[in-house]
């Protein structure tokens, strides 16, 4: 289903519109359309029989989610993260006032190093902010142990990793907190929306004062929160797109097959294999594209790709450490960060989505192979 003329890198999976227009009507029938209703409760049950976590709260996007998620652990000073991101994730720290200290990434899985984590840590380091790049699970093991070892808070900005499991479990249980996206061009979309993991009950009620103005009953505020509730008609929508889910990654794992067939061998295109345990959502489909070894940049290689009318992303080009909002901080050094410059300035993401057809990733195929 790319549109008549271009092949986009997602497209957005949406519910049968019969049956989203049943539940409309329902939602019209009983005249209550937020603040917590049925179809909400409902969407937060299914998804944690879904994801199997313990507690899920739904909210309307998934940047809500992480400047939430900073507020409700109180985190004050640094905050240590990725510089390979969507921008959000830094946004979240910086709108809480702390200072972002980006550290390099491990070239294997496009996720902090943990091994330079250690390094960055000062007196006022108080949480580390890691990044599931395209859903590739971070070393949360490693991770874990350092954020013990100097009494940090660990929140995974998890946008991209709806439905990963490392051995069987919810790569969303690591860490104190989990954040999720919900938008368009995510696996699982809401249209816009977004939900935050966490381990126990005491934290969820704390979360859903927090996404209701701090609101704790009719009368009292506990909390200086925001507001961020999902409304009915994107809960309904949730619940009719969880159900094709399964199908929509079955989807996009077939495509992520026909890929790496395709271009494994081709001299200066690298991406990533499956590893070892991980049940994959083939969020995305990202190529490093070595100038020297292929013979054309990235850049004319996007360029080309574009003119066929594949339209890939090159997400995450520029790094978030390169806007000017953030680099001027010293940790937003390229000399800091040279990983992260390398695979940045060579990626790709290529389209992939349950919509495309047989003849589309031919195209997209046909569009990296036939410069050699
Ligand atoms: N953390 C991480 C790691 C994230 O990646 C994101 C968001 C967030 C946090 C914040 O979550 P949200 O607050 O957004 O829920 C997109 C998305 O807007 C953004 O959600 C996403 N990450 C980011 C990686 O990508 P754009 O500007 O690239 O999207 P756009 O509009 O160019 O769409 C890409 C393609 O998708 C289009 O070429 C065609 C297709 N598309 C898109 C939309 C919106 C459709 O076919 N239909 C649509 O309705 O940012």
């Amino acid at each position: 289903m790319s549109n008549s003329n271009t092949i986009t890198v997602t497209s957005p999976l949406l519910p049968d519109l019969e049956e989203f227009n049943q539940l409309l009507e329902m939602i019209w029938g009983s005249k209550w359309i937020t603040n917590n209703g049925s179809f909400h409760n409902r969407l937060e049950s299914a998804l944690c029989e879904y994801l199997k976590v313990p507690y899920i709260s739904l909210f309307t996007n998934g940047t809500l989610p992480l400047l939430t998620a900073l507020q409700a652990l109180r985190i004050t000073g640094e905050v240590i993260t990725t510089p390979y991101s969507f921008v959000a994730t830094t946004h979240s720290i910086w709108w809480n006032n702390c200072k972002p200290v980006f550290v390099d990434i491990d070239p294997v899985t496009g996720n902090i190093d943990p091994d330079k984590i250690e390094a960055a840590i000062t007196p006022k380091t108080s949480a580390i902010m890691p990044v599931h790049v395209y859903g590739q699970p971070c070393d949360t093991k490693r991770i874990q142990e350092i954020a013990d070892k100097y009494g940090l808070k660990v929140i995974y900005d998890a946008a991209h990793a709806f439905g990963v499991e490392v051995d069987g479990e919810s790569i969303l249980k690591a860490g104190d907190l989990s954040t999720l996206s919900f938008h368009a061009t995510k696996v699982f979309n809401t249209i816009e929306g977004g939900a935050m993991v966490m381990h126990d009950a005491e934290m969820k009620k704390r979360i859903d004062y927090l996404k209701n103005f701090g609101f704790a009953g009719e009368t009292e505020v506990v909390g200086p929160g925001i507001n961020s509730k999902m409304d009915e008609v994107r809960s309904a929508y949730g619940l009719l797109n969880l159900q094709q889910v399964d199908a929509a990654i079955d989807a996009r794992h077939h495509v992520a097959i026909q890929y790496r067939e395709a271009l494994r061998g081709v001299p200066g295109i690298t991406f990533f294999e499956d590893m070892p345990g991980v049940r994959h959502n083939y969020s995305y489909f990202p190529i490093f594209v070595s100038e020297k070894e292929y013979g054309m940049s990235r850049d004319d290689l996007y360029f080309k790709m574009k003119e066929k009318g594949v339209l890939g992303r090159r997400y995450f080009y520029p790094l978030i450490s390169s806007f000017s909002t953030y680099r001027g901080l010293p940790s937003a050094s390229p000399a800091n960060l040279p990983q992260a410059h390398k695979i940045a300035d060579s990626v790709i993401c290529l389209p992939i989505h349950h919509g495309l057809f047989q003849k589309d990733v031919d195209l997209v195929i046909k569009c990296i192979t036939n410069n050699h």
